[in-house]
């Protein structure tokens, strides 16, 4: 049986569950959601997850959203279809990442992403309004706070943060911190090891990581017109 991918591929969880798929051998079938559209909102969708958000996944009549929740879910059901590396079995080698995706989404998640809604979701939804200065530096703050939390914490002196080799831990970090390239800025800045992170992971996934990023990077060109 194949299972349902709700997607849309300017999500940066999206990407990370979608670079996960194309590393496994589990059968996928990719359904689009446009959260540009709405798409989330719709009667349908709310069937597949009341929480109206992307991902989530459709395996016969179970539906299940949250990325973390869905890749342990695909991992424990595929289990001779994962490679190990990117969920392991081995309990402290597996709580190693899951400590990584505990943090992931108030840590690089929440740093990351406030500032990309501050400079690239509110001025489209605002008319291209900027949020208070305030406000901005105050994200920036934090954003900076949570990756110096994940360099001290998560990479150290290693070449994977949860781990050594890559892992599902890694593919959510890239995911977001890529996503602030749209607004032209790289939150790899002045930390030499997590931009030799970002690229170690990009040349490890080869060309799944261009073809998942396309959206993105399409969508990057845009803002630069
Ligand atoms: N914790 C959730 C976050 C999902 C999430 O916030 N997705 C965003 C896109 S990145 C979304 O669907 N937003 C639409 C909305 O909130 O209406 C996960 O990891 O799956």
């Amino acid at each position: 049986m194949v299972v349902k991918v709700y997607v849309d591929m300017l999500s940066q969880p999206c990407r990370a569950l979608i670079l996960f798929l194309k590393n496994t051998k589990i059968p996928f079938e990719v359904v689009t959601i446009s959260l540009r559209n709405g798409d989330q909102k719709k009667d349908e969708y709310t069937k597949v997850t009341p929480l109206n958000t992307v991902p989530a996944i459709q395996d016969g009549d179970f539906c299940l959203g949250e990325t973390v929740a869905i890749i342990r879910y695909l991992s424990a059901r595929y289990p001779d279809r994962v490679p190990d590396h990117w969920y392991p079995k081995d309990l402290k080698k597996r709580s190693r990442v899951d400590e990584y995706m505990a943090f992931h989404h108030t840590g690089t998640r929440g740093g990351c992403c406030g500032v990309f809604i501050n400079e690239i979701i509110f001025p489209l939804f605002n008319g291209g309004k900027q949020v208070p200065e305030e406000k901005a530096k105050k994200d920036l703050e934090n954003m900076a706070k949570q990756l110096d939390k994940l360099e001290r914490a998560f990479l150290k002196n290693n070449n994977w943060l949860a781990g050594n080799d890559i892992s599902v831990a890694d593919l959510l970090a890239v995911s977001e911190m890529m996503q602030n390239t749209v607004s032209g800025r790289d939150v790899t800045e002045g930390r030499p090891q997590l931009k030799a992170f970002v690229d170690r992971v990009k040349n490890r996934l080869g060309p799944t990581f261009d073809e998942v990023f396309a959206a993105m990077y399409g969508w990057r060109e845009s803002f630069k017109k």
